[in-house]
């Protein structure tokens, strides 16, 4: 038997910054699924084979795991006793579960009302030390640099670069599963670490001769928080992806480098198509995903009624990242339609509202 999935430190190592005195803090995060689209590709009309890479399968729900697990397991190696981060949500949950598996302090700043009750639910459960911020991320981001300057704690934010290395496992793993990388890579584009990281993993396995090729990149920030699609800082970013509602990327110029030495692009999509595509993937493909998330297929969807792929070869692919899931987000979820109303316990009433009023013949 093989050996039983251990995390992406345990799998990736050798492409890791990990040493013999590192103490590996994981949850088994890693190892997600690759589901093939065809129905999903069909309904959007794509000429091309559509990979759903399900980030949301991680430990915490989002890929924020792959690269907490080294960077908590660093910040440990390295002695810290502490650690904080700004969140859209997402990376608050995360550090704050591998933080209680390490033993760690862990504190985090969330823009007051712009968090998806999910999130809070974890970072709380984990017992974070969780600041609720009169302000959006990036005046969150702006004070957890500025409290990392004055006091002993380790930032885990994407810009600590173990964050990166532990998120490019991903890339590997589409390789792995696929034998190359895809023809395009579709990502939801926020703080822009995650697209930096993945490109960042492309390159070194193409390098390893692992796999032949390196996709195109295609990013996709909300058309509300699009400050790198439009080349300035966005003041209020607004949109209804709480996860990428970011005004001021960290990895800006990573991301532009990325885009362009792939051959990509990035684009923005607005809240209505983002929402299009959130209930397409569930209800089409039976994949949950929160809004965020669902910014790469619209993208990609919107990038096909363009004809941007028309002139790819027949094998051609694209693999859009699912970077967290559904249940995240139960709020706008429910938003989204009528909760049912409460019937009676009997059957005629319940077949009244099933619309099984004519009985069957057996
Ligand atoms: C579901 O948690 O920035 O471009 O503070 O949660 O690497 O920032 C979350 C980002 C996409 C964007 N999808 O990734 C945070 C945070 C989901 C996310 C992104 C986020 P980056």
């Amino acid at each position: 038997m093989d050996m039983p999935w251990g995390g992406i430190i345990q799998r990736y190592r050798r492409f890791l910054p990990i040493t013999e005195e590192t103490p590996i803090i994981t949850l088994n995060e890693g190892d997600t699924p690759l589901l093939p689209a065809p129905a999903l590709a069909e309904r959007i009309e794509l000429n091309i084979s559509l990979y759903l890479k399900c980030e949301g399968f991680n430990p915490t729900g989002s890929f924020k795991d792959r690269g907490m697990t080294v960077a908590i397991s660093k910040a440990l190696e390295e002695g810290s006793q502490a650690v904080i981060c700004a969140s859209t949500g997402n990376t608050a949950a995360s550090a704050a579960a591998y933080s209680a598996r390490a033993k760690l302090k862990c504190m985090v700043l969330l823009p007051h009302g712009s968090i998806a009750l999910g999130k809070l639910a974890q970072s709380i459960t984990h017992g974070a030390k969780v600041v609720a911020l009169k302000g959006n991320f990036d005046d969150a981001f702006r004070l957890v640099k500025e409290a990392c300057s004055r006091h002993p704690i380790t930032l885990v934010n994407s810009i600590n670069p173990y964050r990166i290395e532990g998120q490019k496992s991903g890339a590997f793993e589409i390789c792995d599963v696929l034998g190359d990388a895809p023809t395009y890579h579709a990502i939801p584009v926020g703080n822009a670490g995650n697209i930096c990281a993945y490109w960042k993993g492309y390159c070194e396995y193409h390098e390893a001769g692992i796999s032949r090729s390196r996709p195109r990149m295609l990013g996709f920030q909300a058309e509300g928080a699009a400050p790198i699609v439009r080349g300035e800082p966005v003041e209020a970013p607004e949109t209804i992806a709480t996860a990428i509602r970011i005004g001021n990327p960290a990895s800006w110029k990573g991301a532009e480098a990325a885009r362009d030495e792939s051959g990509g692009l990035i684009q923005a999509v607005s809240d209505e198509e983002i929402l299009e595509a959130y209930h397409m993937l569930a209800s089409v493909e039976g994949v949950f995903v929160e809004p965020a998330s669902a910014a790469s297929v619209a993208g990609v969807r919107k990038l096909a009624g363009r004809g941007y792929f028309k002139d790819a070869s027949e094998d051609a692919s694209v693999v859009c990242i699912l970077t967290g899931h559904g249940l995240k987000d139960p709020d706008l979820a429910i938003s989204q339609a009528a909760e049912p109303s409460a019937v009676e316990p009997q059957i005629e009433v319940v077949e009244e509202f099933l619309g099984l009023c004519q009985p069957a013949l057996v």
